[in-house]
Formats: C-alpha cells, sequence, structure tokens
C-alpha cells in the first residue's frame, strides 16, 4: 500500500526516527507510551505527592514535584541535592518503575548512550503558567550518563542555550516526546517556558515531565 506521495506506508512501524537536536540533545518524537506511564506516575503520587518545594533563594518552585527510584531531586534553603528519603514523609521515595526504568534506557540506546543506568527519576507538573528558569542540571556524579525526558499533557517550549549560553533555541515538546541529553551538551543550561493554558485528555490541565538520571 502506498501513501499520497507514493511512498509506502507501514501500519506498524515501530516506531519513531531519532532527530538530533543538537549534538548530544536528541528528540525520539512519540517515543512514550502514555497509556503505560500515567497509571506508574499516579502510583508514585499516591505514596509520594506532588508539591511545590522552595529554592536556596527562597522561592517556591510553579512546578510541583515529586520522585520514584533510590534517590530523590530535592530542594531547601540548605540547597539542591539527592536524598533516599522523601523529606515530607520521612520515607524512602518509591521505588523506580521496572517498565519506567526500561523505557529511560531503551530511549537512551535509541540515542546512542548504551549502558544508562538511572537510579533517580524526577517528576514534574505543571499547571498552565508554571515554568522551569534556565538551569543546568550538575547535582549528578556521572555526566558521561545522559539524562532522559519524557513529556507527557499539556504541550511545553523547552529552551536550550547552547555550549556558550546566549540566545535560547526553542524546541516545541509534544505528549509522547522523549528527549535525550547528554555527550557534549550534558551541561547546557535549559528550561521551560510558562505552560499554555489548556486540557489534554488524558492529563487534564497539566503537563508531567519525568527526568531519569544517574545521580550517585
Ligand atoms: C521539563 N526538563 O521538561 C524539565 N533537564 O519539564 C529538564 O529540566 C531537563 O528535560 C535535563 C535534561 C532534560 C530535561
Ligand atoms: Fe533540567
Amino acid at each position: 500500500m502506498t501513501g499520497a506521495n507514493g511512498l509506502p506506508l507501514f501500519a506498524d512501524v515501530p516506531r519513531p526516527a531519532a532527530e538530533a537536536v543538537a549534538e548530544g540533545v536528541t528528540l525520539l518524537a512519540g517515543f512514550v507510551p502514555a497509556a503505560d506511564v500515567l497509571p506508574l506516575v499516579a502510583r508514585v503520587a499516591d505514596a509520594a505527592p506532588f508539591r511545590r518545594m522552595t529554592t536556596p533563594g527562597g522561592r517556591r518552585m510553579s512546578v510541583a514535584i515529586t520522585n520514584c527510584g533510590s534517590v530523590g531531586w530535592v530542594t531547601d534553603r540548605d540547597g539542591y541535592r539527592y536524598d533516599r528519603r522523601d523529606p515530607e514523609s520521612g520515607r524512602p521515595w518509591p521505588a523506580m518503575p521496572d517498565r519506567l526504568r526500561a523505557l529511560a534506557v531503551d530511549a537512551a540506546a535509541r540515542a546512542g548512550f548504551d549502558g544508562f543506568a538511572p537510579d533517580a527519576c524526577l517528576i514534574n507538573r505543571y499547571e498552565p503558567g508554571a515554568r522551569l528558569g534556565l538551569h543546568r542540571d550538575e547535582d549528578e556524579r556521572d555526566f558521561a550518563q545522559p539524562i532522559v525526558s519524557f513529556s507527557l499533557g499539556l504541550p511545553a517550549v523547552f529552551l536550550l542555550a547552547g555550549p556558550k549560553g546566549g540566545r535560547s533555541r526553542q524546541v516545541p515538546l509534544s505528549h509522547g516526546d522523549a528527549i535525550v541529553f547528554g555527550g557534549p551538551a550534558r551541561l547546557w543550561r535549559h528550561g521551560v517556558k510558562p505552560i499554555a493554558d489548556g486540557q489534554h485528555p488524558l492529563t487534564g490541565r497539566c503537563r508531567i515531565n519525568l527526568t531519569f538520571r544517574r545521580a550517585l
């Protein structure tokens, strides 16, 4: 069977192509199986609810976060760090579901990072207007390991500053997209523009982002 342009149509094309956004930044459009991932996020959030944490500067983040994995990323007046326990409950973070880990490892491998071994998954929840300022992810020990990012729900505009900073590129991220962020880009500054208002059939009025990291 052929499509309108005469090229073959494959009903079961396994997965989307990887697109190099920049050296070390790979976009896997439509990679994330939302129907599998969202229930796992809900289960994590039952055990460790989303909450807005305070930055070292004393501001409350507009983004609400939780974690799963053997460690979780936290922020408070003392700084940013990875912690084995949820500071709200004093309990260990929920374990990283095997299915999530496997998806993250697969995404990393598709972008050329074999052997990714995430021990932390930070889950961000954005309501309309929430944003993430330009930052570098530098609280991890091994910058040879990439970060794998899954986007679900409302769309976002990811801001990507190059190696020298300066004007950021804007990378649109849709429901189901994965980004692998590593190599030369691993320490580049990046952020998320304020989320536009909207409704998504699976998440409602929010965007969910999962970032898988090797922290320790
Ligand atoms: C977000 N992502 O998309 C925030 N960090 O909501 C990040 O801060 C991020 O997507 C490191 C690598 C990939 C990311
Ligand atoms: Fe980041």
